[in-house]
């Protein structure tokens, strides 16, 4: 009798297990009987890479032969975006599936910013960690830390790893700002706590140099901002003191953040593991590592990519070496647009020759066109996913629900849609859809059509030299006859304009008048 129900039981779980493997076929669902059938999940996401900048996107100068292999071997979507056209918005996006604009803290930060996902909000790692997956972060973090007051000398917290990752290894907001130290779950890595760390965002320890007073201490020249600590001949956002056998070398980050995120995979390789792989380049201060100087003839924003891109040859490489590269699914994109000068004379403006790094679109970092928030954007798993090229819209915001339904969770992000068939090119589906954001100013794209209400403030930053998408009058354009936003159809086409700004504030509201645009210092 007991041996029946045990036999009963074997064929029970057999044929569930074929059940899930018949709706992966038709749904795209992995079943979940089997751990085996989940696949690993690697997000790589670049900080400032322009929608132009890769092979794969068109550029022709500058060469990333390790990306393009990616980006062409998988699905690349040509409608990708970032929720917002700067890094802390489109990370809370990304992590969170909400839209940043309805948490008023998703702005860029400070490195003394408390921490802006609550501890108790869904994320993507928090999701996956449930569905049995290890998960680890690697890189840029900038979503804050703590909870307002960071004692840096000792457990920094609440951080990643309160927020669903079991293992981090980060920089804190960026790597012009203070602190400028790798923390390893909530610690500061090599800190010697007899010379302890503090940081400051307003003012100055009695004593120290400053990139502003010292400029004879400086290897790096400040453009605008960015004249604070120096540390490693370098000028910083923030002020800092102590710490020093704690502080990062620039020139070995990229290298150090590999190693960091090839151990992760060895480590993790016999279970489900997700790697939130967030690379610094080429934010400022660029600083390749001296095998790569000249490597772009670019000066250092080029060399900078083509050191990312040798990295994430690497890492693939070492995916290959485990086993695992035909059971990880890969997700590149990047956190927002491209700018040149960003506070630095780094000669990205002088050095840049013909390369575009925008591509076809308008404006760059910063901006409400399209060069803000498109965005390199593939997904790669090998022989899962046809080598192909996708119009939908998709936006990183899709990730949290689109992987949840790929590991059989039922856990959606607020904003989050589902377009997992989409994103494993199986459909060609896409949002209809989707809130654009730069600096709080909000806009809005529905199919073809982009609307951008009228917002105060500069048509340019000049600073940065980039078109912010200010204007008085409301403006209308039609992507896929203009993509360069040269037409504004605001007037010629009154009724789509009044279609575009009835769903828009059905999302957004009205409130979306009054955002103040930051001021970048
Ligand atoms: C701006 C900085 C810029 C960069 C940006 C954040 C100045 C003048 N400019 O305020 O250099 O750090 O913030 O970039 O300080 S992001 O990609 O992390 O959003
Ligand atoms: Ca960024």
């Amino acid at each position: 009798m007991k041996r029946n129900i045990r036999f009963n039981l074997i064929w029970m779980l057999a044929l569930l297990v074929f059940l899930g493997c018949k709706e992966n076929k038709d749904n795209t669902r992995i079943s979940e009987a089997s751990p085996l059938s989940k696949p690993n999940i690697v997000i790589i996401y670049a900080d400032d890479l322009g929608y132009g900048e890769l092979g794969a996107y068109g550029a022709t100068v500058l060469k990333t032969p390790n990306l393009d292999k990616l980006a062409n071997g998988g699905m690349r979507f040509t409608n990708g975006y970032a929720s917002s056209a700067t890094c802390t918005p489109s990370r809370y996006a990304l992590l969170t599936g909400t839209y940043p604009w309805r948490n008023k803290s998703a702005k860029i930060l400070p490195g003394t910013a408390p921490l802006i996902i609550d501890t108790a909000q869904m994320t993507l790692p928090k999701m996956l960690k449930q569905k049995g997956y290890a998960t680890g972060i690697v890189g840029k973090w900038h979503l804050g830390l703590g909870n307002g007051n960071v004692d840096w000398n000792s457990r920094i917290s609440p951080g990643p790893n309160e927020v669903g990752f079991d293992q981090s290894i980060i920089l804190a907001a960026t790597q012009d700002r203070v602190p400028t130290v790798y923390i390893k779950d909530g610690r500061v890595e090599n800190l010697d706590l007899n010379d302890p760390i503090e940081v400051d965002y307003e003012n100055n320890f009695p004593g120290e140099p400053t990139g502003k007073e010292n400029p004879e201490m400086l290897k790096m020249k400040w453009h605008h901002g960015h004249n604070n600590s120096i540390v490693n001949g370098i000028p910083r956002i923030g002020f800092m003191k102590g710490g020093e056998s704690a502080k990062w070398v620039d020139e070995d980050m990229a290298d150090y953040f590999l190693k960091q995120a090839q151990n992760y995979i060895r480590e993790n390789r016999n279970e489900p593991f997700f790697l939130y792989y967030a690379l610094q380049q080429p934010h400022v201060p660029r600083t390749p590592h001296p095998r790569f100087v000249g490597a772009s003839g670019m000066g250092p924003r080029g060399d900078v990519i083509v050191e990312a891109d040798w990295c994430i040859g690497e890492f693939v490489k070492t995916l290959e070496a485990e086993g695992l590269l035909e059971n990880t699914l890969i997700i590149f994109s990047s956190d927002n647009g491209p700018v040149l000068n960003d506070g630095y004379f780094d000669e990205a403006e002088e050095k840049l020759g013909d390369h575009n790094p925008k591509g076809p679109l308008r404006g760059g970092k910063y901006s409400l066109f399209e060069a803000g928030t498109r965005v390199p954007f593939f997904t790669y798993w090998k022989d899962k996913i046809l080598p192909g090229t996708s119009d939908a819209l998709v936006s990183q915001l899709d990730l949290l629900s689109s992987l949840a339904a790929l590991v059989g969770s039922d856990k959606v992000g607020e904003d989050s849609i589902n377009l997992l068939a989409t994103l494993l090119g199986k459909s060609d589906k896409g949002r209809d859809e989707l809130i654009l954001e730069a600096t709080s100013r909000t806009a809005y794209r529905n199919g073809d059509w982009v609307m951008i209400p009228p917002y105060e403030g500069p048509k340019i930053n000049t600073q940065v030299n980039i078109e912010l998408g200010n204007d008085k009058e409301y403006q209308l354009y039609h992507l896929k006859e203009d993509i360069a936003q040269q037409h504004n159809l605001a007037k010629s086409n009154p009724d789509k304009l009044e279609e575009m700004i009835k769903a828009f504030e059905k999302i957004r509201g009205t409130a979306y008048q009054k955002a103040t645009p930051l001021e970048l210092k």
